[in-house]
């Protein structure tokens, strides 16, 4: 095959078309016949560029790093209250007390979502507010506070999409069950479920039942770096991973059963996205392969409703305990996918019988403040194609995507976060690849409408297209939330 003519396929291929110039020939040298005939397809139109109409734009965040309101209306401590307090868990012991206070100043958040022209707003509710005792008796006063964020939400023209869990267990289910260790939790949430989604889904149209079991399972029950902050053994490990599955299986039963007609549900999962090192035909496969076997224990079994025999092997012994009954539950069809991108691995043809390797990054491989936070802005594209076509997945959310960025404050007040411009750019370039090729994303929840308490790093790690004080709690617009309006207002790459 001449160069050429492996330019002119390449040039056909629609998202080369967002990459523009870039690739060109006529970038780097001036054209003959044949390149500038190659040439004119993959010069994007701003039509070319844009994202399918409709496509809903939005922002995120999650009860525990927002809402503040620790000890109001009758909420009880969740794991995270709990780790936070202890001494050396969090950087500056911080603690979610106060957060961003966006318990009470949620109407203001809304109008900054609004100012951005979102259409979608994805929140969390705290199970601790609305079962203190994890299960019983209910607390109205709990869900009172979402009912008033789901009308504000709608009165501004802004549809709710709500997570039931986004980390916040209640101390209570910790200390007499053991959390996710014991299947009662998964048992409790499933009733927890289904008392939201029969009292907001006459409003509240899609439901997540659980955030990142990638993130709360490995690094609360494995590492220990987040809640509750165990090391547990392989067997109980890969128990607990079982259960947090299982809860998942069991409230979308429970869902099912309470919520009204065209309730839509499904999960957000932060997948390991696998990008093949080249995009050739091996590595695709590969790196195909590499999904299913790299999210075996949570999104494989999930949409499967079975583990892989892999999975089964690597653990042995320590494999999980499970029946039938479990799997069935767990394989629960699902109407959407969400997934949470951040960054992604690696993945080459390799002649091992699994057909895959891990790349690892080089040292020099670039990441944004977070250490973990890699580069790859192909991940918006290889997180939603390879499920589509793996699991035929018909409707996909991105249901966070974003990064963490100095944001010190520049002489005049603003921050000018270009680094996060950079990298939105780029990611979402590449999820304008994949919509341009018909995989079926419909909307973009960006992480997080507001710098929050991120986790174990406290307040020290910002994340959001808003600068907060967390001294005044005063709001203001990044240089990237300038951008991300632009991006909405043109349904396309700015
Ligand atoms: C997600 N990692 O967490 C969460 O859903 C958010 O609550 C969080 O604020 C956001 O991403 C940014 O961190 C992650 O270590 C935490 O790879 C850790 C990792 C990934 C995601």
């Amino acid at each position: 095959m001449s160069d050429s003519v492996t330019r002119r396929r390449f040039a056909k291929v629609a998202g080369a078309a967002a990459l523009g110039a870039a690739v060109t020939p006529a970038a780097c040298s001036p054209p003959g016949p044949a390149q500038q005939q190659a040439a004119q397809p993959a010069a994007a139109t701003p039509a070319q560029r844009s994202f399918p109409a409709g496509f809903l734009w939005g922002t995120a965040t999650a009860s525990y790093q927002v809402e503040g309101a620790a000890a109001e209306d009758g909420r009880s401590p969740s794991v995270w209250d709990t780790f936070a307090r202890t001494p050396g868990k969090t950087v500056g012991s911080a603690t979610g007390d106060v957060a961003t206070d966006h318990y009470h100043r949620y109407k203001e958040d809304v109008q900054l979502m609004k100012a951005l022209g979102t259409k979608v707003y994805r929140f969390s509710i705290a199970w601790p507010r609305v079962f203190p005792q994890g299960g019983g008796q209910p607390n109205p006063k709990g869900l009172d506070f979402y009912n008033r964020l789901v009308d504000e939400l709608l009165a501004n023209g802004i549809e709710p999409f709500a997570t039931l869990y986004h980390w916040d267990l209640p101390q209570v289910l910790q200390d007499r069950v053991g959390g996710w260790e014991s299947r009662e939790t998964s048992e409790a949430f499933a009733a927890y479920a289904g008392h939201v989604a029969a009292r907001l889904t006459d409003r509240v149209k899609h439901i997540f039942t659980i955030n990142e079991f990638g993130a709360f399972v490995e690094l609360g029950y494995n590492n220990g770096v987040h809640a509750p902050g165990l090391k547990l053994p392989p067997a109980r490990f890969n128990q607990t991973r079982h259960h947090a599955v299982l809860g998942h299986g069991l409230a979308v039963q429970a869902i099912r059963a309470a919520a009204k007609p065209g309730t839509k549900i499904g999960l957000a999962e932060n997948m390991t996205i696998c990008a093949p090192v080249i995009e050739s035909g091996e590595h695709i496969e590969a790196a195909r392969r590499a999904t299913r076997e790299l999210n075996a224990q949570y999104l494989t079994v999930i949409k499967e409703g079975k583990y892989t025999d892999a999975y089964l092997a690597r653990t042995g012994a320590d494999a999980p305990k499970f029946t039938p009954a479990d799997l069935a539950a767990i394989g629960s069809p699902l109407d959407f996918l969400g997934i949470n991108i951040y960054t992604p691995v690696y993945v080459r043809a390799d002649a091992s019988p699994a057909g895959f390797a891990v790349v690892p990054h080089p040292a020099s491989f670039p990441h944004m403040a977070s250490p973990w936070l890699f580069i790859g802005p192909e991940a918006l594209y290889w997180g939603p194609k390879h499920a589509a076509d793996i699991w035929k997945e018909k409707e996909i959310y991105i249901t966070e995507n974003g990064c963490s960025s100095s944001d010190i404050p520049a002489a005049d007040g603003r921050v000018y976060d270009t680094d996060r411009v950079m990298y939105l750019r780029n990611y979402l370039t590449h999820l304008q690849r994949a919509t341009s090729e018909g995989v079926p994303v419909r909307g973009y929840f960006l992480w997080s409408l507001m710098d929050n308490f991120e986790w174990a790093d406290g307040y020290t790690n910002r994340f959001g297209l808003h600068y907060v004080d967390f001294a005044t709690q005063k709001r203001a617009p990044k240089l990237s939330a300038d951008f991300y309006r632009e991006v909405i207002r043109r349904n396309g790459v700015a």
